[in-house]
């Protein structure tokens, strides 16, 4: 019978998100819209990615820096650019702030509809790209509030807990997305086959605990003692396992799936960290509290961080919420004795 024809019943993302609103009011509509231009981004860019070794546009740098003084990557420019064709057409979004752009990217035409801003870092990690190792993209969904006549974005310098959608494309081995509209954390496979995501796993919880812990060592001498307090804890007790692929998606979805902590701390040169608010570590939290986890700066609610400009950088302890709370407790014995 029809059953068995299907291999799975097929939820696509965009019925998914209807079906997570029980509703059709104009914003599910919207919602479910938005999604979809994301997932069609999500495939564009993971088809680049697939032949990046054999077309010549996709490997190895553009020669230009970024806004963050980074090197651009070829595939850096391209998956910029795919998210703003892709709302160009959708109607909805106004605004697009990226990583990648110093200022958002006005579509005025758009914005009498939708009034909505994607906010993104369309590859995240693209040192793997030429390595054949996963990368990213990451996105948040923000109302736009008021009609930012000035072009300054300011109403984005909000706290997290504006955010009405968030998540990431994980292009590993499998193209996955992970999303999230305030009702749990799901994710979709893309089946290059349909050429649609379908539903792989609904209502995502993190574990209270796990084994993994996810930090860069190599900046061991440049972090506070609290922070080197919990490495050496880690190290002396079993347990632990180090995983750490310098791409922030594929690190934060193994601790989404299996549990433990992410972390990018502030070093002595860099207090703020590395890691951008409004399209990497905002996104990452809403999700991950969503999922039953817990995400900090290591002091403060991530989710209630006020950015004081668009690329604004915060530390971050994301994950379980018993390692999270693990680090945490090392900062603050280490600020009772100062
Ligand atoms: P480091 C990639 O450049 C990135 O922004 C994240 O994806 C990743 O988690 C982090 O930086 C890696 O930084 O300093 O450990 O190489």
């Amino acid at each position: 019978d029809a059953a068995h024809v299907l291999d799975r019943d097929c939820t696509t993302l965009s019925r998914h998100v209807l079906q997570q609103l029980q509703s059709f009011s104009a914003e599910a509509q919207d919602l479910s819209a938005l999604m979809n231009r994301i997932a069609l981004a999500g495939k564009l860019i993971a088809r680049r990615l697939t032949r990046a070794g054999l077309v010549e546009d996709a490997l190895g740098f553009t020669g230009r820096t970024n806004v963050q003084g980074e090197s651009v990557k070829k595939m850096d420019i391209y998956a910029n650019d795919v998210f703003i064709s892709v709302f160009k057409q959708s109607g909805l979004v106004c605004r697009l702030a990226s990583e990648e752009m110093e200022d958002p990217y006005y579509i005025p035409e758009n914005c009498p509809i939708g009034r909505y801003t994607l906010l993104y870092d369309p590859i995240d990690g693209s040192s793997n790209v030429d390595i054949n190792l996963n990368i990213g993209s990451i996105f948040s969904i923000r109302r736009q509030q008021g009609d930012d006549l000035d072009q300054k974005a300011t109403d984005l310098l909000q706290d997290g807990h504006q955010q009405l959608a968030a998540g990431y494309i994980l292009y590993g081995p499998s193209t996955v997305l992970v999303y999230s509209i305030g009702r749990g954390v799901h994710s979709f496979t893309l089946d290059p086959s349909l050429g649609e995501f379908i539903l792989s796993r609904e209502n995502i919880q993190v574990p209270a605990h796990g084994a993994n812990y996810s930090v860069n060592e190599g900046n061991f001498w440049q972090w506070d003692d609290s922070i080197r307090d919990y490495i050496r804890y880690v190290h002396r007790h079993d347990g632990y396992s180090a995983r750490y692929s310098g791409a922030l998606v594929g690190d934060f979805h193994r601790i989404l799936m299996q549990g433990g902590v992410f972390l990018y701390p502030g070093t002595r040169k860099r207090p703020e960290g590395k890691l951008r608010l409004l399209y990497e570590t905002a996104p990452l939290a809403f999700l991950i509290e969503q999922a039953g986890g817990q995400a900090s700066t290591g002091t403060q609610r991530l989710l209630d961080v006020v950015p004081s400009e668009l690329h604004h950088r915060t530390p971050l302890v994301i994950g379980s919420p018993e390692d999270v709370a693990l680090v945490e407790s090392f900062i603050q014995e280490r600020r009772r004795q100062e």
